[in-house]
């Protein structure tokens, strides 16, 4: 049996190797740092004076790089890092492509009506190519991303929003004045990046174009070009979770950890339903009936009127949407499942209960899929195969969901 000062000596061992496993990384963060101010180009804007002019603080600046330091998982010896980051936000070149999608996604970032610190560092990213708010059309907007391709080879990021249509040999998507396909400005955009982002459900996993019966064969990004992408999942996805990606990408020159398929673990590693503000009523058994109930009107839990926070990850409930004003959870809504691969299909029906006996081995109880989901993921079961296993319950439901 170890004695009390054996603990206290593991326990000493164990702060400083974390102690030098920071200092190591803080080393590394200021060697990419470096670099960065010498390949990238200048500043396009002065964050700085931005953030003035919006009537954001200095105080105020600190006080958000302080909650992105601990979101995205990092000491706060990091926040001075953190806040060049910011800076230097407007001097990496941007190739944001569109496929397949709605427009959701550039909708969402672009249309605060009261910007946060996140939306005004994204507001001075240097979009070299942007189909929705360049000036540029036809061969001209053709031209400018050659040019970003040749000056900026592997030091561009792709952003890419929407899935890609296979079918006809991807001919349901041609775009540009020499209509090339989608396949083939993805395949050509992102040989040349030095990293692909995909922005949204439908980039990721092909989420509504990739919805049964999936007419034109449409799937994400990955799995048409076979590469891999970070994707920042969600229909539409959170700005903060985009920002804070790319922040960490001008911290360290890289892309944060990802999970099995390829979220970046610091802002999808939780699940929706474990930091859920109707979490104590799912315990005590208080559940909405219908819509408009008297547990509707005292904020019960949704699942019974489908809310699928039980089998999705994401980090909603803890950062929300419209500068941290709400989520859907606390809007009245139970979450629909937005962040996980196929969940139109995976997650249906949206506002009933997933049915109760496809888990569990025929446990039928609520509480009963809290404890096996709570189970999976503490043994690192990636949520989609948390939703899958739940929703395969015969052969013809097994059809592939991307
Ligand atoms: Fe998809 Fe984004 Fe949903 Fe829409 O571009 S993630 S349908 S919000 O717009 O791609
Ligand atoms: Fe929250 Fe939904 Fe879980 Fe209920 S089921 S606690 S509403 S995430
Ligand atoms: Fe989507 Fe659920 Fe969040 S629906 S936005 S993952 S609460």
């Amino acid at each position: 049996m170890m004695s009390k000062g054996g603990n206290m000596k593991g326990s000493d061992d164990y702060s400083k190797a974390v102690s030098n496993h920071y200092k190591e990384l803080m080393e590394y963060c200021k060697i990419n740092q470096e670099r960065l101010d010498r390949e990238l180009p200048p500043p396009r804007e002065d964050l700085n004076e931005l953030l003035a002019e919006r009537g954001v603080s200095r105080r105020d600046f600190i006080k958000w790089t302080s909650i992105m330091t601990s979101a995205l998982m990092l000491p706060p010896m990091f926040r001075p890092a953190l806040a060049k980051a910011a800076e230097n936000f407007s001097r990496l070149p941007i190739v944001w492509l569109h496929f397949a999608e709605c427009t959701g996604c550039t909708e969402a970032f672009l249309r605060t009506s009261y910007p946060n610190v996140a939306d005004i560092v994204l507001e001075t990213i240097s979009l070299e190519y942007h189909e929705t708010v360049m000036a540029a059309a036809g061969y001209q907007a053709e031209q400018n991303l050659e040019k970003c391709m040749t000056d900026f080879k592997k030091k561009f990021v792709c952003v890419i929003e929407g899935a890609l249509p296979r079918g006809l040999n991807g001919q349901y998507l041609r775009l540009g004045p020499k209509g090339k396909t989608g396949i083939q400005i993805a395949k050509e955009v992102t040989h040349k990046a030095a990293a692909t982002i995909c922005i949204g459900a439908c980039a990721c996993y092909g989420n509504i174009q990739a919805a049964r019966p999936n007419p034109t064969d449409s799937v994400g990004i990955s799995k048409v070009l076979g590469i891999s992408t970070v994707n920042i999942a969600g229909c539409p996805p959170n700005a903060v979770n985009f920002v804070g990606t790319l922040l960490h990408y001008l911290m360290f020159g890289g892309m944060p950890p990802l999970d099995s398929i390829g979220r970046p673990t610091w802002a999808y590693g939780q699940r929706i339903h474990d930091v859920c503000e109707r979490r104590s009523h799912y315990d005590a058994g208080e559940f909405v009936e219908e819509w408009g109930d008297d547990g509707a009107k005292r904020g019960w839990c949704l699942y019974n009127v489908g809310c699928k926070g039980p089998y999705t990850f994401a980090n909603c409930g803890k950062v929300r949407f419209n500068d941290g004003v709400s989520w859907p959870v606390m809007a009245g809504h139970g979450c629909i499942g937005c962040t996980e691969p196929g969940f139109w299909d995976t997650m249906a029906p949206l506002e009933k209960p997933i049915h109760e006996a496809s888990i569990g081995g025929g446990e039928r109880t609520v509480d009963n899929i809290g404890l096996v989901l709570t189970g999976l993921a503490a043994a690192g079961v990636a949520a989609h195969a948390v939703a899958s296993a739940i929703r395969h319950k015969g052969k013809d439901e097994e059809e592939k969901h991307d």
